[in-house]
């Protein structure tokens, strides 16, 4: 596996590439362009400014989450094709910097959704929560509010220039069906995919996030089956998925160590992190750990470690711990905690198989 970290830019993110430099084992960065809205074609110069950035410290830009899909193409609406147009631009643009890797979404309207961005767990961290009752019972409009509410940071999916639009969107989407949805994939994937070949960039979507239907909005990536589904629509390695155990693994019925071994040729990224499930759908974000959480996190990277996965992956949201200042999901801390968690598995595993090739990315070389 490879080990990449999600970085959200200068002046964005509390976390410095410096202090990602001394995570064991990152090679590389996450990043977008978070200020651009959907649709946007992503300019050369802003594209070639990362790298510059990134080469400082010696991280690689393979990885690029997300470049994310204007409604118009979710929609299907007359003008998809120009929006398609930007976006196989950005595709050129992001191949000058040898990009592999494009993470996008299909949700319509919302990214994400929790109802907490920074509850309380008993041992005083705080961390993201979903509560089901608050969801069915708010108003999309309050939920913009609250997330929005962010003042230091970009707030990725919950952009305030499209979500004003919200009303106008939820009456778009009133007669738009999971099919309609799916369709509307489709199109996208069949004029997309040829690019991504011809510039060895693929593409890999993430699942919804929670993978079940919120506010009447269709959904199409929340099972195997759908995720199955998605990779024959175009049927060709560059159309892959982002396997993330903590938006799928919410969902009792998803197993995501036989998902693992199901999609495991288009797995070109893992997310990797650990929730805590109620019985009533309820969830909250946990240390990576396997006995914190609902999910054999231990079993997951087993089954990576199994199918010799030389992916990339990263470790995804963590709590926000000893009193860390940051942007909700994404501190210091506990992801690097969760990266030393995910290494102690995989390097036991390693060792447990024997195998010769033993992982050494990105560790320390002494020059005497
Ligand atoms: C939340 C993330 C998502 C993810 C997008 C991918 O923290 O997992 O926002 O980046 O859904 O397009």
């Amino acid at each position: 596996m490879r080990m990449v970290f999600r970085w959200f830019g200068e002046g964005n993110d509390s976390v410095k590439l410096s202090q990602i430099k001394q995570i064991p084992g990152v090679e590389g960065l996450v990043w977008a362009l978070h200020d651009l809205p959907a649709g946007e074609v992503w300019p050369l110069e802003r594209v070639q400014a990362i790298k510059r950035q990134a080469d400082q410290f010696g991280f690689h830009i393979d990885v690029v989450e997300s470049v994310n899909i204007h409604e118009s193409i979710k929609l299907g609406s007359d003008d998809r094709d120009y929006y398609i147009e930007n976006y196989i631009k950005t595709i050129q643009h992001l191949a000058t910097v040898g990009v592999k890797v494009i993470c996008y979404n299909f949700m319509p309207v919302f990214d994400w959704i929790r109802t907490d961005l920074f509850g309380l767990l008993p041992d005083q961290s705080t961390a993201l929560f979903y509560e089901s009752d608050k969801v069915r019972d708010m108003d999309p409009l309050e939920l913009v509010q609250k997330i929005a509410a962010n003042p230091d940071y970009t707030m990725p999916g919950w952009e305030p220039e499209r979500l004003e639009t919200l009303k106008g969107l939820f009456s778009a989407y009133q007669n738009v069906t999971n099919q309609d949805l799916m369709h509307h994939l489709k199109y996208f994937l069949e004029k997309v995919i040829p690019v991504c070949e011809e510039y060895d960039i693929k593409l890999a979507i993430h699942p919804d996030d929670p993978p079940w239907e919120i506010f009447t909005l269709p959904r199409i990536v929340t099972t195997q089956h759908q995720l199955k589904e998605i990779t024959q629509l175009v049927d060709s390695p560059y159309n892959g998925i982002t396997l993330c155990s903590g938006a799928l693994g919410v969902l009792k019925e998803n197993n995501i160590v036989t998902m693992i071994y199901d999609l495991r040729d288009r797995i070109h990224f893992a997310h990797i992190r650990n929730v805590q499930l109620f019985d009533n759908g309820d969830f909250i974000e946990t240390s990576h750990r396997t006995m914190d959480g609902s999910l054999p996190i231990d079993q997951i990277v087993q089954a990576y470690h199994e199918i010799g996965y030389t992916g990339y992956v990263r470790p995804d949201h963590g709590r926000h711990i000893w009193n860390e200042d940051c942007r909700p999901g994404y501190g210091l801390y506990d992801r690097a905690l969760g990266i030393m968690y995910l290494w102690g598995l995989w390097d036991a595993y390693q060792q447990i198989r024997g195998k010769d090739e033993v992982d050494v990315t990105n560790s320390l070389q002494f020059k005497r």
